[in-house]
Order: C-alpha cells, then sequence, then structure tokens
C-alpha cells in the first residue's frame, strides 16, 4: 500500500461474518434523479461497495425489486439545520440517504460509506448531520512554477503547465477525498499571490480544475494580488478608492465568472510581510475589502481578507498587532466580506492562545484559519496529529458575552449571529505519492474536515475513525494507535517550546531551533524577541508591566493568564518573564521543569517508536515501514531541539541539568554548527 487512496481505501473487510452481513443488506443503489453531484455519490458508494463487500452493486433510477437498497432520496421536508445536511435511516429492509439537496445527499453518501468502513451496524441505522460551518475551505500556498510555500509532500498538484487540456485524474481523487470530509471551497493558489492567476493564460486552466471539482460540490477561489491593476491592467496605480482601479476590479470579476459562474471569490494578504495593499496608498484594510466585495457582490461572490499583519517595530508587541488593525474596523466591512484570523496571535506555533481578535469584532465574520502545513510542526519528519491544537482553539473561552462564548461560537456564527461563516486549513497536500509525505499528515488533513463540518467531535473519536480506515481495523492496534496520535502534539510542544516558548526556531529552517538567532531582516523574526533570555529569567512579559498584550481579551481570560502563580504552565512564558529559580507549581523550578520537559519530550519519541513497532502485525508493512523510518528522524531532531534549548538557555541560568538528566554530549559550538548546515545554501 503506497497511501495513495487515502481514507478511501475500501479495502475487502476481512471479518467475514461482517462482510457477509452488509452484502446481505445491501443489493442496490438507488440514485432517483441523476445531477452531476449525485452521480458523485452513486458512483463513490458502487466503488466502495465494490471494494469493501467484493460485490457489483447495481445503480438504478427508480426504486424497484428486492429489499435492501440504498435510496438517495431528496427531501426538502427533511428536520435539517442546512441544505448541506444528510439523513441516513433504516425503512423496513432499505437504508435511506435523504438530505434537501443533492449536495446533501453526495456528503450523506461518503457518510454512509464511512459508516460500513469503520465496522459499525446497520441494524438500527439512524443518523443525521449538518454542517456548522457554511464554508469549510482549504488554502493551498502553490505557485505558478508548481512550488509550494510551506509544503513538504512534494510539488503543487496542479500541473499549470497542462492545464487546461490535460486532467490529471489526481484532481478526481483530490475532489472525492475533499468531499468525503466535507470540505467545499479551495483556494488554489498562494496568498503572497501572482497576479498571472488573473490572466487569459491562467483563468483557463483554474476554469478546468473548477469543472473537476463542481460534481464534488467544491468552488474554486483565487488569491489575488492587489497590485494587479498596476501590473496587468497597465495602470498608474492600484489604489482601492481609484475608479479606474474599482472598474478594473469589476471587469476581472465579471470576466472569471463568465469562465466559472460558481466561483467563489477571493482570498488576500495585503500589507503583510512585503504583499502590496490598501494601505500603500494610505487606505485602509477595509477600503481594500470593500472594492473587491463590490465587484464580487452582483454574482454572490466573497471576499476573505486575511488578518495576518504587523509592523517590524522593535519596541512594540506584534502579538498585538492584528487586532490593533482589525478591530477598529469593525462593523465597516460588506456584508459578503469575511476577515480570515490566524488561530493564534503570533504565527500557527506548535501552541498558541487563541487570537484575541475572536469575540473582538461582532459586526464582522471571522472565518478562522489554521495552518495543517506542519511549517512549525516539524514538516514530514514529525509524528504530529493536529486535531488537539485545533480543538485547544475552538474550544477556548472568549468570554466575551460571558461563559462559554468559546472561539468555537465565534466563528460558526452563533455567538454573534454572523451571517456568513467559514474555517480555513492551509493544505499539506503535494505531488508524493501519499499525498502528505508523512501518512499522519493525511489525519491532518481528515480532522481538519471533519472539525471543519462538526467542531463538537473529538479528537479521539476522530482519530479513531481515521485509523480504522487508513491503517486497521485490528482493536488492539486501533487503541494504540489513536493513543500516538493523540499524545502526538504534546510530545512535540515538550521537545520544541515547552512552558509557553514560541517562535525559538531557525530563520528559514522553520523546523529546527535556533534559541540564539538575535539578527534578521526584521527584529520580531528573530528568536531573542521572542523569548526574551536573560540573567534573571525567560518569557515575554505581556502582563501591564510588559507589553499588556493581554488587555485585548475579555477580563475572565486576563485573569486567567495575567498571574504568574496561577497562569496556567502551557502558557506560562507566553505572558511573563520568570525568574530561572522561581518555584512552578509543579514543584520543580522553572529552569529544572524547562529541561525536564525537554528531555521528557525527546524520550517520549522513543517511546512512540516502541508502541509503533507494536503495530507491525496490524499495518500494511510499506506504510509501517514508511512511519517507522520517519519517527527514526523525529528522534534525531527532537535530540538536536533538546541539545539546542537547553545548551543555549543554560547560558543564561547558569544552572547544572538536573538529574536524573545527563548533559548533553556535545557542546552549544557544535549544535549551532547543525543548524547553520541546515542553513546553507
Ligand atoms: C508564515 C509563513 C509564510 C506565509 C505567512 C502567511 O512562513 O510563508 O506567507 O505565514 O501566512 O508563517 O502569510
Amino acid at each position: 500500500d503506497d497511501g495513495y487512496r487515502l481514507w478511501l481505501k475500501y479495502d475487502l473487510i476481512k471479518n467475514e461474518a461482517q462482510r457477509k452481513q452488509y452484502a446481505t443488506a445491501l443489493q442496490s443503489i438507488v440514485s432517483g434523479s441523476s445531477t452531476p453531484m449525485i452521480g458523485s455519490a452513486t458512483k463513490e458508494l458502487q466503488l466502495g461497495l465494490q471494494g469493501l463487500l467484493g460485490k457489483q452493486v447495481q445503480v438504478q433510477i427508480t426504486a424497484s425489486g428486492k429489499a435492501g437498497k440504498i435510496i438517495l432520496k431528496i427531501d426538502p421536508a427533511e428536520k435539517l439545520a442546512n441544505d448541506e445536511g444528510y439523513h441516513l435511516y433504516k425503512a423496513n429492509s432499505d437504508f435511506i440517504i435523504s438530505a434537501k439537496t443533492d449536495k446533501g445527499l453526495l456528503y450523506g453518501s461518503f457518510a454512509f460509506l464511512r459508516h460500513i468502513q469503520t465496522g459499525q451496524s446497520l441494524a438500527q441505522l439512524d443518523a443525521s448531520s449538518s454542517p456548522k460551518i457554511q464554508l469549510r475551505m482549504l488554502n493551498h500556498w502553490d505557485n505558478t512554477n508548481g512550488s509550494i510555500e510551506r509544503g513538504y509532500a512534494g510539488a503543487s498538484l496542479w500541473k499549470w503547465y497542462e492545464l487546461p487540456e490535460n486532467l490529471d485524474p489526481r484532481y478526481t481523487d483530490y475532489a472525492r477525498a475533499n468531499a468525503s470530509i466535507g470540505i467545499n471551497g479551495t483556494v488554489v493558489n498562494n496568498v503572497n499571490a501572482s497576479a498571472r492567476f488573473l490572466t487569459p493564460e491562467y483563468l483557463p486552466k483554474v476554469q478546468a480544475l473548477a469543472g473537476v471539482f463542481r460534481p464534488y460540490g467544491i468552488k474554486i477561489f483565487l488569491s489575488i494580488n492587489s497590485a494587479a491593476p498596476k501590473i496587468l491592467g497597465g495602470l498608474a496605480t492600484s489604489d482601492p478608492l481609484d475608479p479606474k482601479v474599482r472598474q478594473w476590479w469589476v471587469d476581472k470579476t465579471k470576466e472569471i465568472y463568465k469562465a466559472i459562474p460558481d466561483f467563489g471569490g477571493f482570498l488576500v494578504k495585503a500589507n503583510s510581510e512585503g504583499e502590496p495593499g490598501p494601505q500603500d496608498y494610505g487606505r485602509s484594510h477595509a477600503d481594500g475589502a470593500n472594492m473587491l466585495a463590490e465587484a464580487l457582490a452582483p454574482f454572490g461572490g466573497v471576499v476573505i481578507w486575511r488578518a495576518f499583519v504587523y509592523k517590524a517595530d522593535p519596541n512594540g508587541d506584534r502579538f498585538k498587532a492584528a487586532y490593533e488593525e482589525f478591530k477598529p474596523l469593525d462593523g465597516t466591512f460588506k456584508e459578503n466580506a469575511l476577515i480570515q484570523v490566524k488561530n493564534g496571535p503570533i504565527d500557527f506555533q506548535p501552541r498558541e492562545p487563541f487570537s484575541p481578535l475572536f469575540g473582538a469584532m461582532p459586526k464582522t465574520p471571522l472565518a478562522l484559519e489554521f495552518q495543517i502545513t506542519q511549517e512549525y510542526l516539524g514538516f514530514s519528519t514529525n509524528f504530529v496529529y493536529l486535531a488537539p491544537l485545533f480543538k485547544e482553539c475552538l474550544e477556548s473561552d472568549t468570554y466575551v458575552k460571558g461563559k462559554g462564548s468559546t472561539v468555537a461560537k465565534v466563528v460558526d456564527g452563533t455567538l454573534h449571529g454572523y451571517e456568513k461563516t467559514a474555517m480555513a486549513g492551509v493544505a499539506n497536500t503535494g505531488s508524493d505519492r501519499n499525498w502528505t509525505g508523512h501518512m499522519i499528515g493525511q489525519a491532518n488533513w481528515y480532522a481538519f474536515g471533519r472539525l471543519a463540518w462538526d467542531h463538537m467531535l473529538t479528537s479521539e473519536a476522530i482519530a479513531q475513525e481515521w485509523t480504522r480506515m487508513t491503517f486497521t481495523q485490528d482493536e488492539k492496534a486501533v487503541a494504540i494507535i489513536t493513543d500516538l496520535l493523540l499524545n502526538s502534539r504534546e510530545n512535540y510542544v515538550n521537545f520544541t517550546t515547552p512552558l509557553g516558548l514560541h517562535h525559538i526556531m531557525g530563520e528559514g529552517l522553520h523546523f529546527g531551533p535556533q534559541p540564539w538567532l538575535a539578527r534578521s531582516a526584521r527584529p520580531d523574526w528573530t528568536a531573542v524577541y521572542y523569548h526574551r533570555a536573560d540573567a534573571n529569567g525567560i518569557g515575554f512579559d505581556r502582563t501591564k508591566t510588559g507589553s499588556n498584550a493581554l488587555a485585548q481579551y475579555a477580563p475572565e481570560v486576563q485573569a486567567q493568564w495575567s498571574d504568574p502563580e496561577t497562569c496556567p504552565l502551557p502558557y506560562l512564558l507566553w505572558f511573563h518573564h520568570v525568574a530561572w529559580d522561581k518555584k512552578l507549581s509543579s514543584g520543580r523550578t522553572l529552569w529544572d521543569e524547562l529541561c525536564h520537559r525537554y528531555y521528557e519530550g525527546a524520550e517520549s519519541v522513543v517511546q512512540m517508536q516502541k508502541d509503533w513497532a507494536k503495530v507491525e502485525p496490524a499495518v500494511d508493512p510499506e506504510l509501517f515501514a514508511d512511519v517507522a523510518g520517519r519517527l527514526a528522524a523525529q528522534r534525531r531532531e527532537a535530540l538536536w531541539w533538546r541539545d539546542a534549548c537547553v545548551l543555549y538557555f543554560q547560558e543564561f541560568s547558569k544552572m547544572p541539568i538536573p538529574a536524573p538528566y545527563q548533559k548533553p554530549d556535545r557542546t552549544l559550538e557544535e549544535i549551532k554548527k547543525i543548524t547553520a548546515t541546515y542553513q546553507l545554501r
């Protein structure tokens, strides 16, 4: 098994009794009508059942014949929260997949298959589900030349030079995978956007992809370059208040919709990390977003404007930037504009507190952006299951409307009554045969989709479901792999950035350590800016005595984090500069606790290797070996992180490595050389 089939494996069910039961119960598929999405649904049911049961199940248009029919039924009277929901139930000896629309039937069909893939009984089948968030999107950071910004699984899936003429069958498999987890939108290009995507050269390519995705309920979106009117239109300016610029976008948008009538809209990174934007002309983010919103409105499109902005200010706190910039604009955006906010205030670190923007913009729909690709979580050598990170953010309580005002409720619109809702994940897919490089990356793509659909699902339930569909049905192995998945993120935090450390990775080397990094193009791209280690202690004081970033949160949240005595240890150094010899709630001093976490974190990888070895008999040999090999690489990297960090911070603490841990058998200078070698061109 090369991992290509993802969780849509459809291998013959090994348990013969169970397989026979399903096979007897499922005799035919009744499609009812024949829209493209129903076509996708029935094709998938046939493919899945053929594989799982080892028999052909015929599709017929109308219900007739013997019992055991799987009937797809559009039922506008179904009690479902929205058009994309589905209801699966048993009626006499038939099985009904019911929904208000053909799209609901598509999702229902995948859910029906999942039910069988995970070995559940059909006897009492009665399950309904509707997505809690409207736009469930992948953001691809893919470039015209086939490279992927922060992509660790090969080149882009999109073969731009072959498009639009040649449609790689992989595009369809991509769409199937996404539809199976409810993803209904995809931005195909990098937020650091080339204007070329808007040219007559590229639009037909995008149109061709849209054609493949459409029968799977997926809308296509583009990242745009704000300077396109100048770059492509030959205008003297790209000022969003200039009538010619506005007209240029109106015309361009029309041109896009002519080719792609169900085009989703634009994603915009503006005035951030060197990208152009409205501020180049003294205009605001709202001016820029509203201009595009106006152009998109007649077609039902949306503009998704990113809040990932920060200025190079040596005395400022990057933590505060997005809030300071966007909160004052609340209520000034057009109806079809959303603001897309990263989960944390800095940048996709292994652990961040939730962004204080959540809850702070009641009049502006906020979309939540996660990073599925593991830019700061070990690329594709590290076994890190991200659902716990996603859940931690979703379940965080903003308290803006009292207890229970979670980020999830902000994002799903229930807290402030947002008309539009969205969640985006920066994709981890690429041209590697198994799509994500590390097999566990597949779990992260899967978990993102499942949580965008229903953020109430638990990390554990998703882990079990995915493991059964991807690796094995063996109960013992499922339990071991689920445990491995659930602990993996905390292990990673421990050997890289424990106790609330953040952004101490290498320059251009986001999977390795460089806590000594003191000089870069900008102060807030260094490590010392964030950890602030000195002879007294370590950590970023974000209380009143420091940057006071904490003031951006509701008083209840502030109370949780503002006192170093009671601040939970995972967030301690996010908000406090703490003395090396300070006694923590764990009973250890800060220095000892830090060392403890680095050593235990690195050791946990050895335990992961041992646990993985136990599942060998239950997992395909090729997949088993690949994960085992990557775990060995992870062990090497964990030691690198551990040694780099304890030896470097020891220069400030001047304290010994506490027993029972052994001093690293290499020097800080040797470690610095390793990091430097990675940074050679
Ligand atoms: C940073 C990445 C950079 C992205 C940026 C973004 O290093 O490549 O362009 O995020 O989200 O974390 O725009």
